[in-house]
C-alpha cells in the first residue's frame, strides 16, 4: 500500500520539491494552495497529472493555513499517513509589515492543523513534521547553533515560528502525537522566491548582465547565513518521518558566508570582477574586471551594486550557523550540494530566463520584469 502525504505550502519553494521526492517514492501526495487571482502553481506544474487521467497521484486542494474548517475538512479526506507543515507567510521583512497575519498563518496555522489531527482521532495514524526556523536562534546565544541552543527570536515571523515549534513538541508530549521539528537553516535553489537574498542576488546581476536593470539594491551586506540546497533539505522532512520516535533535529550545513561573499560569487559565474567600497548605508559595488560574454551590458567601471537602507530590517540576526551533527549521526544524513555549486546553478537558471526576456523584448513584447515565463 503506497502512502499519502499531505503538504501545506505545496506550491512553494521547499513544497515543490518534497512533492517531487514523495511522488518518486510512489506516495499519493495531496497539497493545499491558495486560491489566487492569478495562478500562482509555476513550481509544481511539471508534476501535476490531469485528475481525469484516472491515475493521477497529485491532488491539490483549495485552502488555507487560517481556516480551520477546511483543514479539518481536507485532512478528514484525505486521512495522510504524513502531514509536512510547510505552508507561512515566510518572509522575515513582510513580518514586520504585516505581523498579525504572519503570527495567524505561522503560529496558529500550525495549531490549526495539530488540533484537526487530534480531532479527527488521527494521532495514532498521522505523523506531523513542522518547518521550524533557524530564525529562532535570532540573537544567538552559542555558535554554533544545536538542537538545545536557547532560542531569542528578532521578528514578528519568529516569534511565531517559536509558537508552533513549541506547540509540536507539546502536542507530541500531551497526546503521544508523532509529530517533531525540522530547525532548518537557510536552504534556497533557482525556485526560491525572488525576494529571498540569495534569490535577488542572481536574478538581479542576471537581469544586469543582459541590460534588463542598471544596479542591484541591497540591505545589510555583512549577515552571515549557512546556506544550503533546498534539494537536500526537502530529503531530510521526510527521514524525520520515518524514525520510529519523533525527535526534533538541525538542519545546517555548518559553515556560513556573508551576503558580500555571495554577491562576488554570483559576479563570478557571469564573468564579472567587483570591488567594494564605502561603508554602511555608502557601500556600492564597482566592476573591476570582466572576462567572456556573459554580461555584455556591463562594461568595467560600472557600479551595479547599491546599499539601500530601505532594505535594513528593525531587528537583525546578524549571523548564523548550524551544527548538523545530531542529523549525521542519527540519520545519516550529509548534505549533497554545496552553496558555491548551488549559486552557479541559479545564476545560469536566472541568466536563462533575462536571455528569454530580452529576446521577447527585442520582438516587441514588453513584459514586466515580475512576470514569469
Ligand atoms: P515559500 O515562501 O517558498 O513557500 C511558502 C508556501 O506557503 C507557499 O506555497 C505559500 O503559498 C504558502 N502559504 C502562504 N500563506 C499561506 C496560508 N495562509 N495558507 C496556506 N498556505 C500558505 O517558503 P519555503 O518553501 O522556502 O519554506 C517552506 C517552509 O519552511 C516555510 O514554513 C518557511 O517558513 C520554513 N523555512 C524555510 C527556510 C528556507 O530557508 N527556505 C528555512 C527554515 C524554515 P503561495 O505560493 O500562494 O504564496
Ligand atoms: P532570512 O532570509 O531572513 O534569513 O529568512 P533572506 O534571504 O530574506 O535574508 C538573509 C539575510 O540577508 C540580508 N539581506 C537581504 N535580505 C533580503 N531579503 N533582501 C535584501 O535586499 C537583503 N540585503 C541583505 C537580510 O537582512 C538577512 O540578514 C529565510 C526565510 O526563508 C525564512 O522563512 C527562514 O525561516 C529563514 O531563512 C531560515
Amino acid at each position: 500500500m503506497s502512502k499519502t502525504a499531505l503538504i501545506t505550502g505545496i506550491g512553494g519553494q521547499d513544497g515543490s520539491y518534497l512533492a517531487e521526492f514523495l511522488l518518486e517514492r510512489g506516495y499519493q501526495v495531496h497539497g493545499i494552495k491558495r486560491r489566487a487571482s492569478l495562478f500562482n502553481t509555476q513550481r509544481i506544474d511539471h508534476i501535476y497529472e490531469d485528475p481525469h487521467s484516472g491515475n493521477a497521484r497529485l491532488h491539490l486542494h483549495y485552502g488555507d493555513l487560517s481556516d480551520t474548517s477546511n483543514l479539518t475538512r481536507v485532512i478528514s479526506e484525505v486521512q495522510p499517513d504524513e502531514v509536512y507543515n510547510l505552508g507561512a507567510q515566510s518572509h522575515v521583512a513582510v513580518s514586520f509589515e504585516a505581523p498579525e497575519y504572519t503570527a495567524d498563518v505561522d503560529a496558529i496555522g500550525a495549531l490549526r492543523v495539530l488540533e484537526a489531527i487530534r480531532f479527527l482521532k488521527l494521532e495514532k495514524k498521522t505523523r506531523f513534521y513542522q518547518a521550524s526556523t533557524s530564525e529562532l536562534y535570532g540573537l544567538v546565544q552559542e555558535i554554533p547553533q544545536r538542537e538545545t541552543t536557547p532560542f531569542y527570536p528578532r521578528s514578528p515571523y519568529a516569534v511565531a515560528k517559536l509558537y508552533a515549534y513549541w506547540i509540536t513538541v507539546n502536542y507530541r508530549e500531551a497526546y503521544g502525537m508523532y509529530a517533531c521539528n525540522g530547525i532548518l537553516f537557510n536552504h534556497e535553489s533557482p525556485r526560491r522566491g525572488e525576494t529571498f537574498v540569495t534569490r535577488k542576488i542572481t536574478r538581479g546581476l542576471s537581469n544586469i548582465a543582459i541590460g534588463l536593470e542598471r544596479c542591484l539594491y541591497m540591505g545589510n551586506l555583512d549577515s552571515l547565513r549557512d546556506w544550503g540546497h533546498a534539494r537536500d533539505y526537502v530529503r531530510m522532512q521526510w527521514m524525520m518521518l520515518q524514525q520510529e520516535t519523533p525527535e526534533d533535529f538541525v538542519i545546517a550545513t555548518g559553515v556560513q558566508h556573508s551576503v558580500r561573499q555571495f554577491i562576488h560569487w554570483a559576479a563570478e559565474d557571469l564573468g564579472l570582477t567587483l570591488e567594494f567600497s564605502g561603508e554602511g548605508e555608502n557601500e556600492i559595488g564597482r566592476v573591476v574586471a570582466k572576462s567572456g560574454n556573459l554580461a555584455p551590458a556591463v562594461n568595467v567601471g560600472d557600479v551595479i551594486v547599491q546599499v539601500d537602507a530601505r532594505y535594513f530590517r528593525p531587528a537583525e540576526v546578524e549571523t548564523l550557523l548550524g551544527d548538523p551533527t545530531k542529523a549525521k549521526e542519527k540519520l545519516g544524513w550529509v548534505p549533497e550540494i554545496s552553496v558555491r555549486d548551488m549559486c552557479a546553478e541559479m545564476v545560469a537558471e536566472d541568466l536563462k530566463a533575462a536571455q528569454r526576456h530580452a529576446l521577447l523584448n527585442k520582438h516587441g513584447l514588453h513584459l514586466p520584469l515580475s512576470m514569469e515565463f
